[in-house]
């Protein structure tokens, strides 16, 4: 019955349900995924890992063909017993790559590969009694197959959301080996599909560990304030045995709260607080309170920030005041290095660029980010907006696209719910307007809403109507986002700079809009007049111009310029300026800032003291 409701009655009813019940129920049940792995006990598999690069899938077609369900092809880590034996592999022999990382940016000969890698790393292991043990994968671009000890255990689809399998059974006291299948060739029916303007980094890109649990554990929970309260606090735990009345303990020690619940026959235990004097969580005070959730010998303790997002009309409230999202759109592309970034260092120098620029919000585009990107956006107080793959024209007929949509959204959903920062899940980014397409995207925003009704709905919508010099953001999928997004180029894909002097907005939803791209490229240190394609002139020139047009929108509530920093695309091939970079950062990959930053520094100074 709640499914047939707007967001807004959601809320409505699960603020009520607490008022009259004293229990609230933010979401529907989670995915089966470990959250929190960085507070449990885990045992990292980092550093280098055996590799075989195998662009004809020879390792994979022999566990196809001959035993799918069982241990063959490279899985299998095979040793010749004898020197007759014929095995045409052998990892041990093969150079290595590093983990995490993207195999492009580790050898010359792999930059432009998109085909198949297999990785193999032996580690010791001395079983524990009543443990439990899972290898959990941060990311893995973009199929992925995982064997341990010659048994494949479990596959993934998707290149930036973690999995784990449970590999308990299969772990011998001693020595054990790991095997990963990774293929980032580009597909079709894929989310992305096989267009994208940033580079297809393969491989295991993100951490990699054993994370160790008790036979009953906490899989996953969700705690947060209830969006317009200042002290409700509440959400649920799951527990991983699917039984009735095990008792669950949140305690928030510097609250003095300590509560225990009860859980329902699936394991799910209500969580509801009253949290009187609570400092809620902004960008000027991001104050995170350490979190015990508790259940038998299980223990995981969080640091989780308290704040409210809301819409009305067109403003956006946080914890109940109006707020400007003064941000910046970032790829997860390494600073000072080649490839992609993944470390809690290249989220500290990324966040803290934006920082600089005055921002107290970030676009993390086009796809989640790794998990230190969230939580140093939470310490460092910036509001984020996460996003899934749904990029430019998928196949939007396609079930299996869509199922695949749906996981990669819940599987960050499930990692990321409970970090304060994330403000708005947005679906999409530049989706052409068709019917089916629409369709598939309302699909996504019910299941975000279900997930987690505490956060705002967004997209990056594209223009598709204009009139004269006025631009109309009415795509029917506005009709279903609490805030809408758009990307414009106005001087430099559309017309000239000039252009921007005279373009109006217009919408006919009663919506805040964020900005969510306009820019335009600058070679860092290539200085000319700015009329010069390409020169930091032209690209200053282009904010100075953007920036009083965006004052005229009315109904603006926020800007994430396209974007901080240069990053890897295929598709930017002129050579002695872009070489495989889009140059539209405002910073450089060696984090020399470009004229146009201090634009926007100097016009987010002033959004600071009249929003
Ligand atoms: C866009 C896309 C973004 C591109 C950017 C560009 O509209 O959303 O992914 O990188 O334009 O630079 O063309």
């Amino acid at each position: 019955m709640i499914r047939l409701l707007s967001h807004w009655a959601m809320r409505t009813i699960f603020s009520l349900s607490l008022l009259v019940t004293g229990s609230v129920c933010l979401a529907q049940q989670p995915a089966p995924l470990i959250t929190n792995v960085g507070h449990r006990s885990t045992i990292s598999l980092n550093g280098p890992w055996h590799a075989i690069v195998d662009m004809y899938d020879v390792g994979y077609r022999e566990y196809q063909t001959l035993k799918p369900s069982a241990d063959s092809g490279f899985f299998r880590n095979a040793k010749q017993k004898n020197k007759s034996e014929l095995i045409e592999y052998d990892f041990d022999k093969g150079e290595s790559l590093n983990v995490p990382g993207d195999w492009n940016s580790q050898r010359d000969s792999l930059l432009f590969y998109e085909d198949t890698i297999w990785y193999e790393k032996s580690f010791a292991y001395h079983k524990k009694p009543n443990t439990r043990v899972f290898l959990y994968i941060g990311a893995a671009n973009y199929i992925s197959r995982v064997g341990v000890n010659g048994t494949v255990l479990c596959s993934h689809e998707g290149g930036f959301t973690p999995f784990d399998c449970e590999i308990t059974s299969v772990l011998h006291d001693g020595e054990n080996f790991a095997v990963i299948y990774v293929n980032n060739a580009r597909r079709r029916e894929g989310v992305p599909t096989v267009n994208t303007d940033w580079w297809n980094y393969g491989g295991l890109t993100r951490d990699v560990s054993l994370v160790e649990v008790p036979q009953n554990f906490i899989q996953d929970y969700f705690i947060q304030l209830i969006p317009g309260t200042r002290s409700q606090i509440a959400g649920w735990v799951k527990l991983s045995d699917a039984a009735a009345e095990q008792r669950v303990t949140v305690r928030i020690p510097e609250l003095s709260i300590e509560k225990t619940f009860v859980t329902d026959k699936s394991g799910v235990a209500d969580v509801s607080l009253s949290a009187p004097g609570l400092n809620l969580w902004s960008p000027e005070h991001p104050k995170l309170y350490s979190v015990h959730v508790e259940s038998g010998v299980d223990k995981v303790p969080d640091e989780i920030g308290f704040r409210s997002i809301e819409v009305h009309g067109r403003d956006i409230l946080l914890n109940g005041s109006p707020v400007f999202l003064r941000g910046v759109s970032i790829h997860e592309e390494a600073p000072y290095r080649p490839g992609r970034a993944y470390s809690e260092e290249d989220a500290k120098t990324l966040l803290g660029w934006a920082k600089d620029l005055g921002a107290n919000f970030v676009r993390l585009a086009h796809y989640p980010h790794n998990e230190h990107m969230l939580r140093v956006a939470d310490r460092m107080g910036l509001m984020v907006w996460s996003e899934v793959p749904v990029y430019w024209g998928i196949e939007w007929e396609d079930p299996k696209t869509l199922a695949n949509a749906e996981n990669q959204l819940t599987e960050s959903i499930t990692r990321d719910k409970n970090r304060a920062s994330i403000v708005i899940w947005s679906v999409g980014n530049e989706t052409p307007v068709s019917d089916a397409r629409t369709k598939f995207l309302v699909s996504l925003i019910d299941t975000a809403r279900k997930l987690d009704s505490t956060r705002l709905i967004s997209a990056a919508l594209q223009i598709h109507k204009r009139e004269g010099t006025t631009r109309i953001i009415d795509d029917p999928l506005g009709a279903k986002l609490d805030v809408l997004g758009c990307n414009e180029y106005i001087g430099w894909y559309e017309g000239t700079i000039e252009a921007t002097d005279s373009a109006n907005w217009q919408t006919p939803y009663d919506k805040p809009l964020i900005m969510s791209e306009f820019g335009g490229d600058a070679l860092s240190g290539f200085h000319a007049d700015s009329d010069i394609r390409f020169s930091e002139e032209y690209q200053e020139k282009l904010y100075q111009h953007q920036t009083p047009m965006l004052d005229r929108i009315s109904f603006l509530r926020g800007t994430t310029p396209w974007v901080l920093m240069d990053f890897r695309s295929p598709r930017r091939l002129l050579p002695g300026i872009q070489d495989y970079y889009n140059r539209k950062g405002l910073v450089s990959k060696q984090g020399e800032k470009k004229k146009a930053f201090f634009v926007l520094e100097k016009w987010y100074e002033q959004k600071k003291i009249t929003p």
